[in-house]
């Protein structure tokens, strides 16, 4: 897969790419990712990027030119050109999955208060919002988002994180989860995870990740009436 992320603070997404599961992915060649600094893409000596919102109100947007530039100079036949926004239909695991599937990603962060509408209209093919709640621009939103759709890239994950068993793949939530010793402070680990019984074992966890689901996310249950 080849990825292409416009924003004007190239440097949030180097730290989160070039550590761990991503770093291992970019090196191994599963994925390409460019990360391209909008103002590169002005032809102006101050290298302007904003201006005012019609019509007045508060701060600025973010000017048409150097995002059509930038755009028409890196999008391919077969691109899916995503906005990070606000108004975007939620991420979610399923969405992860689908945009997994697609060779080419040209990803727009937003910045100040958005972006000039006749981006979306002309270029923008799908709009996400990672989640209800504010975050001061887009750069952020988009190293979640590219993080989440790299890992379920065939060959990034190992055969012992497979991202089948994932929460959210399955529809549950994890249960507890132990590793040595078997007495901490006093705090035991399950006796049925130091039994050996495998079958034994599944059972509990799969209880367990069924409690914890109805606890904490009922909403993850809705349509399977529990
Ligand atoms: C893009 C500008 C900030 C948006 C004033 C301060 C995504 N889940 C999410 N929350 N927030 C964003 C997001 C926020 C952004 C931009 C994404 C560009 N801002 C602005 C309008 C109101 N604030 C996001 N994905």
């Amino acid at each position: 897969m080849e990825i292409d992320v416009l924003t004007l603070f190239p440097r949030i997404f180097e730290g989160p790419l070039d550590e761990s599961i991503l770093k291992r992915a970019r090196e191994r060649g599963v994925v390409s990712v460019r990360v391209h600094n909008l103002r590169d893409f002005t032809h102006d000596k101050h290298r302007v990027v904003d201006d005012k919102p019609y019509g007045g109100g508060p701060g600025m947007l973010m000017k048409p030119e150097p995002i059509f530039e930038a755009v028409e100079q890196l999008r391919r036949a077969d691109s899916c050109v995503v906005l990070m926004t606000p108004q975007g239909g939620r991420f979610t695991q399923a969405r992860a999955a689908a945009f997994a599937t697609r060779p080419h990603l040209l990803v727009i962060c937003g910045h100040y208060e958005g972006v000039d509408e006749r981006v979306r209209e002309a270029l923008v093919h799908e709009e996400v919002s990672i989640g209800d709640y504010v975050l001061t621009n887009g750069a952020l939103a988009a190293a979640v988002f590219v993080d989440a759709v790299v890992r379920l890239l065939p060959g990034v994950l190992g055969d012992d994180q497979s991202a089948a068993d994932d929460s959210f793949a399955n529809g549950l939530l994890e249960g507890p989860q132990y590793t040595r010793p078997p007495e901490f402070r006093g705090l035991r680990v399950p006796d049925v995870l130091l039994s050996g019984d495998h079958g034994a074992v599944a059972k509990w966890r799969a209880e367990e990740a069924r409690k914890r689901t109805r606890q904490r996310r009922p909403d993850l249950l809705e349509g399977e009436k529990s």
